[in-house]
């Protein structure tokens, strides 16, 4: 597992510890290369779907038998780290090397899984949905990357839009899915966990908006006649930080992006385009959340007398995780000796898309200095290897156990 990790980790390589490997960019795919190799080198079945979904699968259970899905993703973020999600699809193809070595028979076959865009460099959460069905027709229209980026990697891929939803699968078919994650937070660090079970995955929901002012120059034209959109889209990103922070706690909110166009030194912003992402533990919460944040965009609209456009690109719901799963988690972690705590999901995952379908579970490994999203992050490899063992015996838990009802 550290050789394939290391090997990895070279592919799309930023220099600094990270990686670049954005959705269906030629880094990602030479991942994926890299990756059905490793899966047919270790005598395993390569799998792919009108997702892009890649998998290695074990014939393990009886004939018949529902399949347990493992896995994460390798796709990352621009200039992202090395761990977030690389570790759970290669502890998932681990497992199933061992499984295979030992000869166990399981109630489940086994099939570990890299998603496609979970990062939501193009959609967000594309594979998982794709698979689980969730993924909304819609969702391609205006997708977070943008169609043209949606387009030109479909096409990279081989793939295309309506072959996406062939990637359907159906539940009575999958026993659950369970994925190894690095926690990107500092929770499990702060008490010396080695293991975080995790309870819920939070709900996320992200917009497009625009102000649309006048462009003038940036001279001659008096301050108090501007129609500024940048100063509106400013505005907008204190007030939405000031509301979370004073009126919905345990929530987030963050503006990753702001375009001011014309975009020169002597223009006036005639218009600033902004990408918002707002997260919340649960649903009415999330939409609680989003008409507050709507009406901070209006109120700085009006401010600086301004049009105010907005689309909303995804809502992807928080979800349970299964208790069966849990406790699978829990009694490995302990039969291996190490610490182990429940704790919500901050960041999401394809766990989310597969929840509303069949049983999902998580397990979190520390990140150091809770850093991820950055060539920073970091795993010990220690950890990493706990994180691996304890997904092993989650499974062959799992194996003793009756998922579908407990
Ligand atoms: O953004 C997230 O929470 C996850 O890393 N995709
Ligand atoms: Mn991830
Ligand atoms: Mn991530």
């Amino acid at each position: 597992m550290r050789a394939d990790f290391d090997a990895l980790a070279q592919i799309g390589a930023t220099g600094n510890g990270g990686v670049d490997r954005p959705s269906l960019s030629p880094a990602h795919l030479e991942a994926r290369a890299w990756l059905r190799s490793c899966i047919i080198d270790s005598g395993l079945e390569f799998r792919s779907d009108g997702a892009g979904n890649h998998s290695a699968y074990l014939p393990c259970g009886s004939q018949g038998a529902p399949i347990l899905l493992l896995g994460s993703h390798l796709d990352s973020v621009p200039s992202g780290g090395r761990f977030d999600g690389p570790l759970g699809v290669l502890a998932a193809l681990e497992a199933l090397r061992v499984v295979k070595e030992q000869g166990l028979s399981l109630p489940f076959h086994l099939e570990a899984i890299d998603f496609t865009d979970e990062e939501g460099t193009l959609v967000g959460e594309l594979g998982s949905g794709a698979l689980a069905g969730t993924l909304a027709l819609k969702a391609l229209d205006s997708p977070r990357g943008g169609r043209q980026a949606l387009e030109a990697g479909l096409q990279r891929a081989g793939l295309t839009e309506a072959g996406i939803f062939s990637a359907q699968r159906d539940p009575t078919g999958l026993a659950g899915y369970l994925e190894l994650h690095i926690e990107q937070g500092l929770r499990l660090m702060n008490v010396q966990a080695q293991i975080g079970i995790v309870t819920s995955i939070v709900g996320i929901s992200s917009y497009r908006l625009a102000f649309l002012g006048q462009a003038g120059h940036a001279g001659t034209t008096p301050m108090e006649d501007r129609h500024d959109a940048g100063l509106a889209a400013s505005v907008f990103n204190l007030a939405a930080r000031e509301l979370v922070m004073r009126e919905f706690p345990g929530c987030v909110a963050n503006v990753g992006q702001i375009h001011f166009s014309p975009g020169a030194f002597n223009i006036i912003p005639a218009r600033a385009d902004l990408a918002l992402e707002f997260r919340a533990p649960d649903a009415p919460i999330l939409d609680r959340l989003e008409g507050a944040l709507l009406a901070r965009a209006r109120d700085a609209a009006q401010q600086f007398r301004l049009e105010l456009i907005y689309e909303q690109l995804d809502r992807v719901l928080p979800a349970e995780m299964a208790p069966v799963f849990q406790a699978a988690i829990r009694e490995a972690a302990g039969q291996l000796g190490l610490k182990a705590i429940p704790l919500a999901s901050f960041a999401g995952h394809d766990a989310q898309a597969l929840a509303p379908v069949c049983p999902v579970g998580m397990l979190f490994v520390p990140s150091v200095g809770g850093i991820s999203h950055s060539p920073r992050e970091l795993t010990h490899w220690e950890d990493c290897v706990y994180g691996a063992n304890t997904l092993l015996n989650a499974v062959i838990r799992l194996g003793g156990k009756n998922i579908k009802t407990e």
